[in-house]
C-alpha cells in the first residue's frame, strides 16, 4: 500500500488546553497515522498572512491572521493510506456549528470554539500537502524521506 502525506496543525486554542493537545496527539496515534515529524511553534503574523494568503479579502482574514499568530502551535506530518482525506474526516466540517449539528464525533465538533478557533487544520488534497509541509517542515526532503524511512513502514 501506498502511504501518502498529509500535514496536520493543532492550533493555538487547542494546544492551549494541554489535556486536549495530549487527547489529540492520542487520537492520531489511535487511528494508526505514522508521525513522520512534529513541530512546536509560533507564527509572526506575516506568517500567518503568507500561509492563508488564499483568504485574503475574505471577511474572516483578519481573525484568522490574529488568531494563528496568537500563540503556540503544534505541526506534523503524518503518513498513511489515504493521509489527506482521513484527517480531514477526523477533524470534520469548517464551521464548527455545522460540524456540531452533522458530524458531531469529529475533533472539530467536539472542540472547536467558534469557526475561526476551531482547533486543527487538515491539508485538503496532496498537493497543498506538499506544499503546506514546505511551509511548515522546509528543512524535510519527501524524496529523502521515501528513500530512507518509507520503506521502514512498508507492510
Ligand atoms: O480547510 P479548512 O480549515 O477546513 O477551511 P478553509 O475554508 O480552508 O478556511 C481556513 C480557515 O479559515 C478555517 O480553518 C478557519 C478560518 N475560517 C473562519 O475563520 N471563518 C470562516 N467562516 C471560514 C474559515
Ligand atoms: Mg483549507
Amino acid at each position: 500500500k501506498v502511504l501518502q502525506l498529509t500535514l496536520a496543525v493543532i492550533k493555538p486554542d487547542a494546544v492551549a488546553q494541554p489535556l486536549l493537545l495530549e487527547a489529540l496527539h492520542r487520537k492520531i496515534l489511535e487511528n494508526n497515522f505514522i508521525i513522520v515529524r512534529r513541530k512546536d511553534l509560533i507564527w509572526k503574523r506575516s506568517d500567518s498572512e503568507r500561509f492563508y494568503a488564499e483568504h485574503k479579502g475574505r471577511f474572516f482574514y483578519q481573525r484568522l491572521v490574529e488568531f494563528m499568530s496568537s500563540g503556540p502551535m503544534r505541526a506534523y506530518i503524518l503518513a498513511k493510506e489515504d493521509a489527506v482525506s482521513h484527517w480531514r474526516e477526523l477533524m470534520g466540517p469548517t464551521k464548527v456549528y455545522r460540524a456540531r449539528y452533522t458530524s458531531p464525533k469529529t475533533i472539530r465538533a467536539q472542540y472547536g470554539l467558534t469557526d475561526t478557533r476551531n482547533t486543527t487544520h487538515g491539508s485538503d488534497s496532496s498537493e497543498s500537502a506538499e506544499r503546506e509541509i514546505a511551509f511548515f517542515f522546509p528543512e524535510f526532503s519527501v524524496q529523502h524521506w521515501l528513500e530512507m524511512e518509507e520503506p521502514h513502514f512498508r507492510m
